[in-house]
């Protein structure tokens, strides 16, 4: 059971979006990612990815904050210790490093692989995973025009997307949210995504998109603001559901409590990995909130702690698991992730760790950094 790291090789990786994604706070057109190869003291290794973006927009970590995180402390605080499980790593870089959760995470996150790459079991059913196949929602940046925006989303549902997601802005917003309402029809599942982009001050507006009957409205007030996320909710008909807010379990009891939010979107990379997810993931279970597995346009690497994790029970909701060729010409992983005409994305449930092979001259070739820290 126990894990200790021999070895950790960092490596920043660039790749192309085969489209720019635009939220919010800022437009992404190519991403830098960061992925780690662990290795265990028992020689077993396994891939990792940081969810940290190349700008401090969605959250306060970068890539380079999480290099320098993961090198300078995370790192060295955990070669050659053991600990017993992957999920008393958690508790242990907590208690030891404030903030830093997507750094962190991928670290945990690359445990528990190992863990279950060791034990010859998939990552899903490591993590208590019972589903084969995860219903799938696509992301749709901010476009141009509303009716840019209304043919990406025609063609999203064409495709077997199960749910519209879009992002809005001040300013690209209720036009938006019309034209994609129109263009799917009232049945179709549609929700807006805001990444802190509002002020309470903009609760009348805000309930104006009451009309256009989503399915939820993620994250439109700051990520600190719980209360006033709670003051939003009770003018609200549309459920609010978080993302940035919720960085681990304790955020999720405060939102609870404060009746912040409805539903929760839950990234592993973002609340310090799968132990912190899974406490996530309970508490909302015994609480009967919806929850889904958000995404943060990872590689085929990140992806599949996604695939894995969304496959517990209480992921309800479509994911932002879209298959690799959404995101790239071609992805760092074989098979590449792909979904069926229905919006499913298969769990690679019976085969060990991620599911997926990492293809290693590819990552070769896209590297443009690498650091390796061993046990001395
Ligand atoms: O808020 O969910 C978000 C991408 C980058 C940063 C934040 C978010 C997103 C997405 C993309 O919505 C989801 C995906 O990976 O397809
Ligand atoms: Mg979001």
């Amino acid at each position: 059971m126990s894990i200790r790291l021999a070895r950790v090789t960092l490596r920043e990786i660039r790749m192309a979006l085969r489209e720019p994604f635009e939220i919010s706070s800022g437009r992404t057109t190519d991403r830098r990612i960061l992925l780690l190869e662990l290795e265990d003291a028992d020689g077993t290794t396994a891939w990792s990815e940081c969810v940290a973006g190349e700008q401090p927009s969605y959250s306060a970590e970068t890539v380079d904050t999480a290099w320098l995180a993961l090198t300078e402390w995370i790192v060295p605080r955990l070669l050659g210790r053991g600990v017993a499980h992957p999920r008393a790593l958690d508790g242990l870089l907590r208690r030891a490093i404030r903030g830093h959760p997507m750094a962190r995470a991928a670290v945990e996150m690359g445990a528990w692989t190992l863990l279950a790459e060791r034990d010859g079991v998939s990552l899903s059913r490591l993590l208590g995973g019972t589903r084969d196949a995860i219903a799938t929602g696509i992301s749709i940046g901010i476009q141009a025009s509303p009716d840019a925006l209304a043919d990406k989303a025609r063609a999203a549902l064409a495709t077997g997307y199960q749910r519209i997601k879009i992002k809005i802005r001040p300013g690209a917003d209720i036009e938006h949210i019309h034209a994609a309402r129109e263009a799917l029809g009232p049945r179709a599942g549609l929700m807006a995504d805001a990444n802190s982009a509002y002020a309470p001050s903009d609760a009348d507006h805000l309930a104006d998109l009451d009309a256009y009957r989503l399915l939820m409205l993620e994250q439109p007030l700051a990520q600190d603001d719980l209360l006033r996320h709670a003051r939003l909710q009770d003018r609200l008909a549309t459920p609010i559901c978080l993302d940035e807010s919720i960085r681990h379990v304790e955020a999720a009891e405060d939102m609870l409590a404060l009746g912040a939010g409805r539903i929760v979107n839950i990234k592993p990379g973002r609340v310090g990995g799968f132990t912190q997810a899974r406490a996530i993931h309970d508490l909302c279970r015994r609480h009967a909130l919806p929850v889904w597995c958000g995404g943060m346009l990872e590689s085929g690497v990140g992806r599949a702690c996604n695939v894995a994790l969304a496959s517990l029970p209480n992921f309800t909701l479509p994911g932002d698991v879209s298959p690799s060729a959404r995101y790239w010409e071609r992805d760092v992983v074989t098979p590449e992730w792909t979904m069926d005409a229905n919006g499913m994305v298969a769990v690679p449930a019976h085969r060990p760790g991620l599911g997926v092979a990492v293809d290693v001259d590819r990552v070769d070739d896209l590297t443009v950094r690498t650091r390796t820290l061993a046990m001395s």
